[in-house]
C-alpha cells in the first residue's frame, strides 16, 4: 500500500512493506573524545547532540516492525583492507590502525568502533562492516536488502557529506529511493550538512528526498 512522508523537493512515495532504516557509522570513534573524528580535529559534540534523534526514528522503526541495518566503518586488524591512500590521508593525531585510548582507531572488534550504546543494535538487526565511505562497496548490504525485497531506504548517521551521503549516491545508482532524516544527521561542519541535504533534493530529487524525523515517525507508526 503507498503512504506518503511529507518530504522535500516533493512528498516521498513510500512503500512500506519495502522501506528499512540505515543507520550509518553512529560509533564512538566519531562521536567521542579520544576517537577518529576528534584525532582530526573536529568538534565530536555535534554527532553526540543527534543521538537523541536517532534514537527516537531507531525506536520507530522497531516499534513498526520494519527492518533496520547498522553500518560500522572499520578495517581488519592486519589493515589488508585499508589502502595507503586512506590511512595516509590527512594530518590526524592518530591513524587508522594506530593504539588510541579506546583502542586501535577503527579497527573491528575495538572499543572505540563500536557503536554508541544508546544506539547499539539490538537481535534480529543487520550489522554491516565496511571499510569504504560507501557502505556498499567491499560488503553485503546489496545482497542483504535484495534478499529481504527493499526497494526504499531511510537513513540516519554521519557524517551527512561523506559516508551518508557517499552511500545514498551509491544506493540511488542501484536503484533505492532514499529519503534522509534531516535531524538525525551530522556533520563536523554545519555548512556541509546543509550543503549535502540540498544537493541530494535539488533538481527535483536528483539522488534522494530529505524529511523530518517527527513526519517520516507519522506515517510508518
Ligand atoms: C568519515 C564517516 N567522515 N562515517 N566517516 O570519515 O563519515
Amino acid at each position: 500500500m503507498m503512504f506518503e512522508i511529507k518530504a522535500q523537493p516533493f512528498a516521498f512515495p513510500t512503500r512500506r512493506d519495502q522501506l528499512a532504516l540505515i543507520v550509518i557509522d553512529m560509533q564512538r570513534d566519531f562521536a567521542e573524545p579520544g576517537g577518529f573524528g576528534a584525532s582530526l580535529g573536529n568538534d565530536v559534540s555535534r554527532v553526540a547532540k543527534i543521538v537523541p534523534d536517532v534514537k527516537r526514528l531507531l525506536q520507530g522503526f522497531r516499534d513498526a516492525g520494519l527492518p533496520v541495518i547498522h553500518t560500522m566503518e572499520c578495517h581488519k586488524p592486519d589493515l589488508s583492507d585499508l589502502p595507503s591512500a586512506k590511512r595516509d590521508r590527512g594530518k590526524p593525531s592518530l591513524r587508522i590502525g594506530d593504539d588510541g585510548p579506546m583502542g586501535r582507531i577503527l579497527i573491528a572488534g575495538e572499543a572505540g568502533t563500536a557503536i554508541l550504546p544508546e544506539l547499539a543494535p539490538i537481535d534480529g538487526e543487520i550489522v554491516i562492516e565496511k571499510p569504504g565511505k560507501g557502505a556498499f562497496y567491499a560488503t553485503e548490504l546489496g545482497d542483504v536488502l535484495k534478499a529481504k525485497g527493499i526497494s526504499q531506504l531511510v537513513f540516519a548517521g554521519v557524517t551527512t557529506e561523506v559516508c551518508v551521503q557517499t552511500t545514498i549516491r551509491e544506493a540511488n545508482d542501484r536503484g533505492y529511493e532514499c529519503l534522509l532524516a534531516e535531524e538525525a544527521t551530522e556533520s563536523y561542519f554545519p555548512e556541509f550538512k546543509e550543503a549535502a541535504i540540498a544537493m541530494i533534493r535539488a533538481q527535483g530529487a536528483i539522488v534522494g528526498w530529505t524529511a523530518h524525523v517527527d513526519d517520516i515517525l507519522e506515517v510508518i507508526g
